[in-house]
């Protein structure tokens, strides 16, 4: 199987993934996730519910499963919009779930060659993606929650690949977060506790994943400028400190269109046009009058501070 690993680490490298490892399907996950859905701090997000077996079994994703293989993709770490209105960096450029997909697709072949069964995910299975990073040696969960590697930090995304072979394992490495709590503290909304973010709280939560719901007036009146998303418990912790920018995939830079796309222009998107603009943009998924909700709050939080 050392084989297999060598060939796929020589595979995803090619691909532009910036570190691969792997970690046993089976590594006992505690119970952090029940207790986490229990306290009902997956807010709205009632599919993390009917997850949860497959979640905590990845043999129920996969029958056979032996490993996790975990990847990390980088995204940019400069904040590229001209005009007010913050998008979360990860959701700069194109979609991600779209163009992991296909590298995944060609790592999901060079396991076939080996015998194989596979299935790959990125931000969509039912996979705890931290977890089984951490579990594969790729770094440690900060108290923001977040994957935190010691040379990189945290601006990247987590894919996955669950798999019948059994690669050999790497092995997780301590947290470093120290004393620090940097981020628990710039948490505009407190929403961050004992290493878990609160869902109900998180302004990400707010701007992206609510559906049909206006911010709650306490996230509004935290939020600011942020249009889609916040990075503000990545952007305190020293891990993310300005070091040589690793090169950035040229489908996750910002195009022109969102970069001087102003709050008033969003505030007037009709939905044809809204879905002209963001095809391929992971901004598409919340939709135009979501859009425009935000970028209404975003303009009110301007002319208040004006
Ligand atoms: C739901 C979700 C959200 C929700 C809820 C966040 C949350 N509290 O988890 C919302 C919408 C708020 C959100 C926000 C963000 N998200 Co999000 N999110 C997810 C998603 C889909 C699931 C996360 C999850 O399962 N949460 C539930 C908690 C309880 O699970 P968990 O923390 O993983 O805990 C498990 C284990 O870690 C274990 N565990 C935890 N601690 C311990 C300790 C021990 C000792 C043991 C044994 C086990 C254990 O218990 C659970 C077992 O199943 C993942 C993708 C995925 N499939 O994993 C992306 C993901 C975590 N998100 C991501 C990102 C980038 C973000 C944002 C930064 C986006 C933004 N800029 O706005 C913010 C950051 C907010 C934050 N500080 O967490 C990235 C993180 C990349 C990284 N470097 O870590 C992911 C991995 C997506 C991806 N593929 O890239 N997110
Ligand atoms: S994403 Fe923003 S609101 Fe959510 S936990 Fe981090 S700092 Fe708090
Ligand atoms: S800000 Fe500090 S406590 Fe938070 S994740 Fe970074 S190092 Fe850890």
């Amino acid at each position: 199987m050392h084989a297999a690993r060598q060939a796929l680490e020589y595979a995803a490298r090619a691909l532009g993934f910036s570190a691969l490892g792997v970690a046993r399907a089976d590594a006992n996950q505690g119970t952090q996730l029940q207790d986490w859905l229990a306290a009902g701090e997956h807010a709205g997000m009632r599919w993390m519910e009917r997850h949860l077996p497959a979640r905590l079994c990845p043999e129920l994703v996969l029958p056979g499963v032996q490993r996790v293989v975990m990847l990390t993709y980088e995204y940019a770490r400069r904040d590229a919009r001209r005009v007010r209105g913050r998008v979360a960096r990860y959701a700069q450029g194109e979609d991600y779930h779209k163009l992991l997909a296909g590298k995944l697709a060609d790592l999901d072949e060079t396991l076939s060659f080996y015998g194989g069964q596979q299935r790959c995910f990125s931000d969509s299975g039912p996979v705890s993606e931290r977890f089984f990073a951490q579990e594969a040696g790729l770094g440690w969960r900060g108290r923001n929650g977040l994957l935190i590697r010691p040379q990189r930090g945290s601006y990247c995304f987590l894919a996955c690949i669950l798999t019948t072979l059994e690669l050999p394992c790497d092995t997780p490495q301590p947290a470093r977060c120290g004393n620090c709590r940097r981020c628990e503290e710039a948490c505009p909304t407190h929403a961050l506790h004992d290493g878990q973010c609160d869902a109900r709280r998180c302004l990400s939560y707010w701007s992206i994943e609510a559906r049909g719901e206006a911010m709650p007036p306490e996230q509004a009146a935290a939020a600011g400028d942020r249009l889609y998303g916040c990075d503000i418990c990545q952007e305190v912790c020293p891990w993310n400190r300005p070091r040589p920018e690793p090169t950035i995939d040229l489908h996750l830079l910002m195009p022109a269109m969102l970069r001087d796309l102003t709050t008033e222009q969003m505030e007037q998107l009709d939905a044809e046009t809204f879905n002209d603009l963001f095809a391929g943009s992971p901004l598409r998924r919340i939709g135009a009058e979501h859009l425009r909700r935000n970028a209404a709050r975003v303009a009110a939080a301007g002319n208040e501070t004006d």
